[in-house]
């Protein structure tokens, strides 16, 4: 069912490299292959081809383990990962403290693979695990005056040599609308080409909206708060003229410093032509009609 939401992203498409394939997700996967290339994201799809593991989890963004792009490779491993629970609370029927283990026995894992696409102007396609977002809101029971999600990552400054540093207000924090939240698009992942997500990637379980700018995929999540009220982010409290609230992937909306009309895609080589950016990171077929009526340069 929600494998009509990948995009036909999957490995059926591309050239296995060796990592770990799933058949029976891979098959599910193509069933929902016709769809979308009717949906005409045919040309897109056949570039996508998953970067390598080495490449994912060498490059990242993680900044409670320092600035660098080799820094969270380097030094999040310092972060224990087990036991790990999620407070769930705000306007939900079932508040508490979730067991991530509890959780993982409840969902159904499934494989995402998604154009990434950050803010930066670098991008990657990663092939996630994990379960859909709305699975778990559901689990927790949303009540009517909610509006928006609130997440925050966990803040163990014993464990994250990087929030010593006010580069941001710690804990790092993001939020969705709730519409955007419940669309099938948008997952926790759990596992990257089907092995468990490496810290620096956001273990145990992280965001992933794969039309929005990475920074929105907040990583290793500790608070979920359903709310009536917009929540403060930290990348638009850090600088809000930069980082929208909304910060969907638009090649039109240019961030005050640089371009957005391309990217360059990681593993690409030295000499590799930029790339188009895509409307939504090219799902706009998908959650276009979840910003109808606004002016997306408004409202970035
Ligand atoms: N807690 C936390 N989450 C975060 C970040 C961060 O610094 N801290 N960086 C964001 C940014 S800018 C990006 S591009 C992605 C990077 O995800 P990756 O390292 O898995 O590619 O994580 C996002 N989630
Ligand atoms: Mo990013």
């Amino acid at each position: 069912m929600a494998h009509r939401w990948t995009n036909t992203l999957t490995h059926a498409d591309v050239t296995p490299r060796g990592a770990f394939l799933n058949r029976r997700q891979v098959i599910a996967g193509m069933a929902g292959a016709g769809l979308a290339s009717a949906a005409g994201s045919a040309l897109a799809q056949s570039e996508l081809e998953p970067n390598s593991w080495e490449e994912i989890t060498s490059y990242n963004n993680y900044y409670e383990f320092g600035t660098r792009k080799e820094d969270p490779a380097l030094y999040a491993g310092s972060l224990t990962t087990e036991p790990w629970s999620i407070e769930i609370d705000g306007l939900v029927d079932r508040p508490g403290t979730y067991d991530f283990s509890a959780i993982l026995s409840e969902l159904t894992i499934e494989e995402r693979i998604y154009r990434f696409r950050c803010v930066e102007a670098w991008s990657m396609v990663v092939p996630w695990n994990g379960f859909e977002l709305a699975d778990l809101l559901t689990m927790a029971g949303v009540q009517d005056g909610a509006k928006y999600v609130a997440f925050e990552t966990a803040y163990r400054p014993d464990e994250m040599p990087g929030v010593r540093y006010p580069v941001l207000e710690w804990p790092y924090r993001e939020g969705l609308r709730l519409d955007e939240a419940l669309h099938p698009l948008t997952i926790m992942a759990t596992g990257i080409y089907g092995k468990p997500i490496p810290n620096q990637n956001g273990a145990p379980l992280r965001l992933v909206v794969p039309w929005k700018y990475g920074f929105k995929s907040i990583k290793s999540i500790v608070r979920i708060t359903l709310t009536e009220a917009e929540p403060p982010t930290s990348w638009n409290m850090a600088n809000p003229r930069e980082y929208g609230f909304y910060s969907n992937v638009n090649p039109e909306v240019d961030h005050p410093r640089w371009s957005q009309a391309t990217e360059r895609r990681i593993g690409g080589g030295l000499f590799a032509k930029r790339e188009p950016t895509l409307m939504f990171n090219g799902y706009q077929q998908e959650v276009a009609g979840l910003y109808a009526g606004m002016d997306l340069s408004k409202n970035f």
